[in-house]
């Protein structure tokens, strides 16, 4: 199904005033707020492939009805959730659970839907039909160079398909580690993967970057070769100014202060990309800012200012994706929950008085620079995210009129109740 001008137009028009009324207020509270405007509008949030049907739990999955099947439906799923949103510009694939058969067919329909490609992932967690040497024992890491090799040519395919469909980066995410002490050498799983990801590299494009997420546990329960940022940003030191690190908020043990991890990467310009998501425990995979929306904000918060101090665009300085898939909601209207979420916690942190920040950390003024940022967090800014969907042509409530169109109810029509979208 498509969603066309006037599906939006009779959306808005009953909403209109309400809108207005809520608009004119904060307007009138915030004087910066044309500048917020115009920044939520040049922002968007790539939507991961594998997050368009329902996820799963080691313990099973619940598939819903009418997930896509296919790429082609994958992508029209994204295409639907940018016309709600103007905010969903593209798509980030997974290659091998993202089978790109003819990857000028593929862009066409994306570009027709106002779809770029975000980075391309590679998948080294999981074996394939057909595959010769398996990943039981890990990849990039493994002790045996052949295993190696096969993940590393793997990673390159990835890259060709990405360059194919216009992608500019590269995640890699291993799930190599160990689950019993003894079962690795620390130091020679480091280098192996080391040089794994220099032949990975040595195949990037001039203007690619190649981002190394890590991850603290899962579905290693001992060690993770690639485990924290210190271990992420050391090998995207040794590997070279095109390779950075990606922080995914699902992946570090608990209550780590992951706003002072991403302004340390910020200050030595080694933040690349951004996994967004929610959790109570660890990689719960929940919607952006349902647990911990202040530290979402405050997270933000150190993304501007780090952003502003190296002179990077907030839209295009790093990769920003959600990387969410569970187990319980309509995966659409979950991801049309999240990006409201990443921009209201955008627009809050963009609201944070700086200047006054700066003094009142001069002048040790504790309880001050605790009242400027729960001001600016405290600040209702959700009329100026819908005053910026509404200017660039989206729903003013995404999420009710995906749920007044009967989205599910038609995509279950075209697709049927049986269809299964790839993923974990
Ligand atoms: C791993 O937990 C991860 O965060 C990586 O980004 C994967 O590529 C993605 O989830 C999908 O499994
Ligand atoms: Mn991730």
């Amino acid at each position: 199904m498509k969603i066309h001008n006037q599906d939006i137009e009779s959306h808005n028009a009953p909403r209109i005033a309400k809108h207005q009324r809520a608009f004119q207020y904060i307007r009138s509270e915030v004087p910066e707020v044309e500048a917020v405007i115009e920044r939520l509008q040049q922002f968007q949030i790539a939507i991961p492939s594998w997050a368009l049907g329902t996820g799963g739990t080691r313990f099973g999955r619940f598939s819903g009805k009418g997930e896509p099947g296919t790429l082609e439906q994958k992508i029209e799923d994204v295409g639907l959730l940018h016309a709600l949103n103007q905010s969903s510009g593209a798509i980030s694939l997974h290659i091998p659970w993202d089978n790109v058969d003819d990857a000028t067919k593929v862009k066409e329909l994306a570009s027709s839907l106002g779809l770029s490609f975000d980075a391309v992932n590679s998948n080294t967690f999981q074996d394939q039909d057909a595959q010769e040497l398996s990943y039981k024992f890990g990849s990039l890491h493994h002790v045996d160079p052949a295993v190696r090799k096969q993940a590393v040519q793997h990673n390159i395919d990835v890259i060709n398909r990405g360059i194919e469909l216009g992608s500019k980066s590269l995640t890699v995410w291993l799930a190599d580690g160990s689950s019993f002490p003894g079962q690795l050498n620390f130091r020679e799983a480091f280098q192996n993967t080391l040089s794994s990801l220099q032949e990975i590299y040595a195949h990037l494009p001039e203007d690619w970057k190649l981002f190394v997420e890590y991850k603290a546990f899962e579905p290693f329960f001992y060690s993770m070769t690639i485990g924290d940022w210190g271990q992420s940003l050391l090998l995207a030191n040794k590997l070279g100014p095109k390779a950075y690190t990606l922080v995914d908020l699902g992946h570090h043990l608990p209550n780590a202060n992951i706003e002072q991890i991403v302004s340390l990467l910020l200050m030595e310009g080694k933040l690349g990309g951004f996994h967004f998501n929610d959790s109570k425990y660890s990689d719960d995979d929940l919607t952006a800012g349902s647990i911990k929306p202040y530290q979402l904000f405050l997270i933000f918060n150190e993304l501007i200012d780090g952003l502003d101090h190296l002179g990077w665009d907030h839209a295009t300085g790093l990769g920003w994706m959600i990387d969410a898939s569970h187990n319980m909601k309509d995966p659409l209207v979950d991801l049309l929950q999240s990006v409201e979420a990443i921009q209201i916690a955008y627009a809050q942190a963009l609201l944070v008085n700086r200047s006054a920040l700066k003094q009142a950390q001069a002048k040790n003024d504790v309880v001050g620079a605790q009242e400027i940022l729960q001001d600016a967090f405290r600040t209702d800014v959700r009329p100026i995210v819908a005053e910026a969907r509404l200017r660039s042509g989206a729903a003013l409530q995404p999420v009710r009129m995906f749920n007044d169109l009967e989205i599910r109810k038609r995509l279950i029509e075209e697709r049927g109740e049986n269809t299964v979208a790839t993923g974990l």
